[in-house]
């Protein structure tokens, strides 16, 4: 028995790292039964079989934490990529990627691209509701085409951790990776101005080995749901309201309608930003209106 990770998935074969080596994997039959799903990033045993046979993968690892979508297990930290232009920032995209990843114990930090495309205006705008986000202490980077100080930059926040890239189709993701890391050679493509939207040119989770950790390529959603988050837990995901929550009148407070709360004055005030607590109010309401899954 050998113990290796999981670092790519093509229908049901598993493609395993066992220290330098790659070998090919099935899961084991039960799993099925069990509903036991491998993911990219779990670390697991491995047996291996005959000459020219695809070796089995006999047990999946308890693993430390894991997302749905992107579907990946194990991670340190996330790096949630927005485009300034096209496709447009959305706050309300990275709030609610914030809240999720906050949610899994899963260090966010902030990757704008396409700045060699902004209008001054564009990038104004987005550099002033960026200072917010630094200051409640999320790391935010900029980038452009051609960047050539990028990979100084995410070789200091990449070093010796696992990272998953994630964000919509064609705000560049695999491109901030092939202008890093050329060996890569991931497929890239222009937005489909037909659509108007990406064209999901990545079509497979993929861990790959760089800076001494481990970075997972991924292909772009633009929605993420609450699954697992409860309405209680919802305001502590947002690190501001965590923390000024604590002057509110009543110790359950979900600053909603109670009085004397402490979050909604410091809207008042703007020391918590009104968009942000617009999502908090639009997230409650979708976690409080979603149906039970029996
Ligand atoms: N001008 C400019 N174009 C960029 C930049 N980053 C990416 N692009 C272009 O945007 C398009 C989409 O880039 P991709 O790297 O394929 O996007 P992605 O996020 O990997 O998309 P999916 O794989 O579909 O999730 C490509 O045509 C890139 O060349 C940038 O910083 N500036
Ligand atoms: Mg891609
Ligand atoms: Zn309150």
């Amino acid at each position: 028995m050998e113990r290796g990770q999981i670092r790519k998935i093509n229908r049901d074969v598993y493609e395993v790292t066992i220290g330098e080596e790659i070998v090919m994997a099935t899961g084991r039959g039960v799993f099925r039964k069990r509903k036991v799903h491998p993911l990219v990033g779990d670390a697991v045993s491995v047996e291996r079989q005959g000459e020219g046979e695809e070796a089995l993968i006999t047990e999946v690892h308890e693993r430390r934490n894991s997302l749905v979508r992107p579907p990946i297990a194990n991670v340190d930290q996330a790096m949630l990529v927005f485009s300034i232009v096209e496709p447009k920032m959305s706050y309300h995209l990275l709030d609610r990627f914030l809240a999720v990843f906050e949610y899994h114990s899963i260090s966010p930090f902030i990757c704008l691209t396409k700045a060699d495309v902004a209008s001054e205006e564009e990038l104004q705008s987005v550099r002033e509701q960026m200072a917010y986000y630094t200051a409640l202490g999320y790391e935010v980077i900029e980038t452009y085409k051609g960047d050539e100080t990028l990979a100084q930059r995410l070789a200091v926040l990449f070093e010796g951790k696992t990272t998953v890239l994630a964000g919509q189709s064609g705000v560049g993701k695999s491109t901030i990776l092939n202008t890093i890391a050329p060996q890569l050679a991931l497929e890239t493509a222009a937005i489909s101005t037909a659509l108007g939207r990406g064209r999901h040119t990545t079509r497979n989770v993929v861990l790959n080995p760089l800076f001494g950790g481990l970075v997972a390529d991924t292909p772009g959603f633009s929605s993420i749901d609450f699954e697992g988050i409860e309405k209680e837990e919802l305001r502590y995901q947002f690190v501001e309201m965590g923390r000024i929550g604590e002057g509110c009148k009543f110790r359950g407070c979900l600053h909603l309608k109670e009085p004397k709360c402490a979050v909604k004055a410091a809207v008042e005030t703007g020391e918590i930003a009104p968009h942000r607590y617009a999502h908090y109010e639009q997230f409650m309401e979708e976690i409080m209106n979603r149906k039970p899954r029996y």
